[in-house]
């Protein structure tokens, strides 16, 4: 039930964006209208156009570390953001990793509404044993807030970790007060955090979106290709979930000359 090899699995490259666009709006459509994309990485890194280092606030990590666009998964369309992350062993500082949008300028991001939730989605295999996220916001009201940390879930498959503007857990990052009170915010960047001298840690993200109207919705899809003489057969599943009652199944299939 779970992201699937997809479409990638044809060997995907990132060219043909015209038929990619075409499959992604047949079969990928969003069942949300009221969900903003802060960005889904088709095709470049977006905002995130800094290195996990830039910030003066990054601990820990090496300087080898990187963060850089992939088309090698996604959880929509057909890129994400790649960011691996080693040690720097002359540090004995746990990892703190802020990972900037728009440079950590609030002009340089898409303004929101003070409530309303903000998340992600991130796939891993290798994350070190206690790494977390978060996210830091700059608040319309004065200085950064930070969200709460989530435990990252290390089991190859995309997840969605979000927060609510208006839940508990919010502190103090710079100069703010520990609440999001507005009138508007921006995000300002995802936060990642692990033990001093973990192994390297590889992490795809995805999707960083908000939503004002309540959660964001938890979409678990399959797209698959298979190969049946000199045809290809792309067969899709989503199931959304819907507002706790259950799950909205439905499902297609396509084949064309290969
Ligand atoms: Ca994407
Ligand atoms: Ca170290
Ligand atoms: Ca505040």
């Amino acid at each position: 039930m779970l992201a699937g090899p997809g479409i990638w699995a044809l060997g995907y490259d990132g060219t043909n964006t015209e038929l990619w666009e075409a499959l992604k709006n047949k079969f990928a459509s969003s069942p949300d209208p009221t969900h903003t994309s802060l960005e889904d990485f088709e095709g470049s890194v977006g905002g995130f156009d800094r290195q996990p280092t830039f910030s003066g606030s990054t601990v820990g990590i090496s300087a080898t570390s990187s963060s850089d666009w992939s088309a090698n998964f996604a959880n929509n369309g057909y890129g994400s953001l790649n960011v691996s992350l080693t040690d720097e062993p002359s540090s004995s500082s746990n990892w703190t990793v802020r990972l900037l949008s728009g440079t950590g300028v609030p002009a340089n991001n898409i303004t929101l509404n003070s409530t309303g939730y903000i998340g992600l989605w991130i796939k891993t295999i290798n994350a070190p044993t206690s790494a977390q996220i978060a996210v830091t916001i700059d608040d319309g009201a004065g200085g950064t807030e930070l969200s709460s940390k989530q435990n990252i879930t290390n089991d190859g498959e995309w997840h969605l970790y979000q927060w609510d503007f208006s839940g508990s857990g919010w502190i103090n990052f710079s100069g703010g007060n520990g609440v999001i009170n507005g009138p508007t915010v921006t995000l300002d960047a995802i936060m990642l955090y692990a033990p001093n001298a973990s192994p390297e840690w590889v992490l795809y993200i995805d999707d960083v979106s908000y939503d004002p109207a309540g959660p964001l919705p938890v979409e678990l899809t399959t797209f698959t290709a298979s190969v049946i003489g000199s045809r290809v057969k792309l067969s899709w599943q989503t199931a959304t979930e819907i507002n706790n009652y259950g799950f909205e199944r439905c499902c297609g299939e396509i084949g064309f000359i290969g």
